[in-house]
């Protein structure tokens, strides 16, 4: 075997992908952007300048609805830009909440926030003029948006609800550190959105600012982190590239250490059957104070040995296969400087938010509010967006983002608990929902989202109100199934951690995936290949009869469809998850 195939480096025999270049030459992530923004002639970005902005935390989009009306009129696309704010753990304070919706009622295009997967807030639709203003903004409330996109470690996830655990604020305080640890050290960020200022690469400082974790062509690839206390997985921690699981010192009751969690991912490419969807591996347990080093040491072995080549194989999970997971952990640990221990006995017993009010351990209330697919917007029956700015006014405590695309108002006390309802209440941020709509997630996909296939946050309410008629005629209305849909088979609605997942294939049509668990430990299998929502529903009308009448004592949607065989599980995606001869039924 060649040195390099033992390493996991075979895709040095290939060229380098052309974001490598762009990196290389960006003169640390500044490019022209600057004299783009001064470019009236389009809403948009050139060259790499479209790509570097992501490093920034924004995107170029368009108006998708309108892009072929503007097309026949000679116009360019209705150009603007999505931002994706870093919130390590999704905590946010009432008063800067208020400035965050006033920018976004002032210069949104959509006039909306939108609460992401990832603990975060995006707005939709800002206008390349505005870029600047909103980045002042940002800085001024002690806010940015550095790494939230691209080849970077993104917004790093913390389990939300201090509910039940002392180890709450210590969790939060290493998802900051991490976060804080693997930001790129370049002063690009600085230098093009608050101050303005244009930096040459050949300004002597420039030297100084070397890379010593991300590297000076930063990561191969999108990097994502969590840190996670069992029992409850509201991360959704099988998903991301480096899991850090909390474990308690129970002779002190504080955080012991961490077990290390890695190669999780849901994406994959249709058709492309070397790209599969993969839940994260357990590497080892390290002690409390060993946890920058380790992150840093993964993050560093991912920087050295990812593919550069074909950025479709280049996330940690192809790493850890090329390099095997026990050549990954030594090179790890040499790094590191130390052996991983064995793994701690942890155990998650359940996902998602608990939706409405609970008492935490310090005696202060939260409030979790259900927002359907994170978008919070005044519609006549349902001004969210309102609601929320009615309660930042008032509220003392904290605002924290949920990875479910919900909102805890947080630390309220006692005596200040009816007021917070009342307002709640009034703006529907408090309202009854069955269990199924509590647990679906949507990504957000059409009118936005360049890359969408199907339909997704806009068609999820009235799918789940057609699923709610069925479970209700079926009689397990007080159940749920974790159901989840994603436009395109990048994931991003985590439709592959689902126990029905739809992965959109074309307008109008999905791929439908079943037999993933509640617990979120399992891939779901492709069930129907290519078919309506129609047609979903009515598989599964079926199978929901079938389920709520067969099913063991607590047994989960996800579990039946396993143990009666109408479905075979994904037991080892690398090998099984495009194994035809397991998948039941081919629709075209
Ligand atoms: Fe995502 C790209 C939205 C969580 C996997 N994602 C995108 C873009 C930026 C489209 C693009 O590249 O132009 C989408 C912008 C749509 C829009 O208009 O807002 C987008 N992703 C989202 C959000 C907003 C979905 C949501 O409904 O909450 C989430 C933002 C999280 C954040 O705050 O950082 C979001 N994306 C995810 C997740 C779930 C997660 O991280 O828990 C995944 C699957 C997990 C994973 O990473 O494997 C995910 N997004 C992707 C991918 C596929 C990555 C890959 O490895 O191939 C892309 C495309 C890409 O990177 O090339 C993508
Ligand atoms: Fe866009 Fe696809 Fe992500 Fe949905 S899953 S937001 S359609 S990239």
């Amino acid at each position: 075997m060649s040195d390099k195939k033992q390493k996991g480096l075979e895709w040095q025999d290939n060229p380098l992908s052309d974001n490598e270049r762009l990196k290389e030459e960006s003169n640390h992530l500044r490019g022209t952007i600057l004299d783009d923004l001064e470019d009236g002639l389009t809403g948009g970005f050139k060259g790499d300048n479209f790509q570097l902005i992501r490093f920034h935390g924004m995107y170029e989009q368009d108006d998708r609805d309108i892009r072929a009306e503007r097309q026949e009129e000679k116009l360019e696309p209705r150009k603007f830009m999505l931002l994706r704010c870093r919130l390590p753990g999704g905590i946010i304070k009432p008063e800067q909440w208020i400035e965050i919706d006033k920018f976004a009622r002032d210069n949104n295009y959509y006039q909306s926030i939108r609460l992401t997967n990832r603990q975060t807030f995006q707005y939709h639709g800002v206008p390349k003029t505005k870029l600047q203003d909103m980045h002042r903004l940002l800085h001024k409330l002690g806010l940015d948006s550095i790494a939230t996109a691209s080849d970077m470690n993104r917004n790093v996830l913390c389990s939300s609800n201090p509910v039940e655990s002392e180890l709450h604020q210590e969790a939060y305080e290493w998802a900051k550190k991490i976060s804080e640890h693997l930001l790129p050290r370049t002063n690009g960020y600085l230098d093009v959105w608050i101050s303005g200022k244009k930096v040459q690469s050949s300004d002597s400082f420039l030297g100084q600012e070397d890379e010593p974790i991300l590297g000076n062509r930063y990561l191969p690839r999108k990097y994502k982190t969590a840190v996670v206390l069992p029992p409850l997985n509201d991360v959704d921690l099988y998903s991301n590239d480096m899991n850090f699981v909390g474990i308690k010192d129970e002779k002190t009751g504080k955080l012991a250490g961490f077990n290390v969690l890695v190669g999780g991912g849901l994406s994959f490419e249709h058709g492309n059957t070397k790209t599969y969807p993969n839940i994260a591996l357990e590497l080892g347990y390290v002690p409390v104070e060993d946890t920058l080093k380790a992150a840093e040491s993964i993050v560093t072995t991912q920087r050295d040995f990812g593919n550069r080549a074909d950025r479709k194989n280049a996330r940690l999970r192809y790493t850890i296969q090329n390099m095997t997971l026990e050549g990954f952990r030594e090179e790890v640990e040499s790094r590191m400087g130390r052996r991983f221990e064995a793994i701690r006995p942890f155990e998650f017993t359940e996902r998602g938010d608990r939706i409405g009010w609970v008492k935490g351990i310090d005696k202060k209330w939260h409030l979790t509010c259900f927002i359907e697919s994170g978008r919070l917007v005044d519609k006549p029956d349902l001004p969210l967006m309102t609601g929320m700015l009615e309660l930042a006014k008032v509220h003392k405590g904290d605002f924290r983002i949920t990875a479910n695309q919900n909102i805890i108002i947080a630390n309220v006390a006692e005596e200040d608990k009816r007021q917070i309802e009342d307002i709640a209440r009034q703006y529907g941020l408090i309202r009854k929902i069955t269990k199924l709509r509590e647990n679906a997630m949507s990504c957000v996909s059409f009118p936005t989202c360049p890359l969408a296939m199907a339909e997704s946050e806009r068609v999820l309410p009235e799918f789940i109100d057609e699923l709610d008629k069925i479970m209700a005629k079926h009689h397990v209305e007080q159940d749920y199934i974790v159901t989840r849909i994603t436009g395109c088979p990048n994931g991003c609605g985590r439709a592959m951690l689902a126990e029905i997942g739809l992965v959109g294939k074309a307008v109008g049509r999905y791929n439908l995936h079943l037999g993933g668990n509640i617990a979120g430990t399992r891939i779901p299998r492709l069930y129907k290949e290519n078919i309506t929502l129609d047609e979903i529903l009515s598989e599964l009308d079926g199978l929901i009869a079938r389920w709520a009448t067969e099913r063991d004592q607590g047994e989960g949607f996800g579990d039946f469809v396993l143990r009666v065989g109408i479905i075979k599980p994904v037991v080892n995606p690398v090998v099984d998850f495009w194994d035809e001869n397991l998948i039941p039924t081919v629709t075209v």
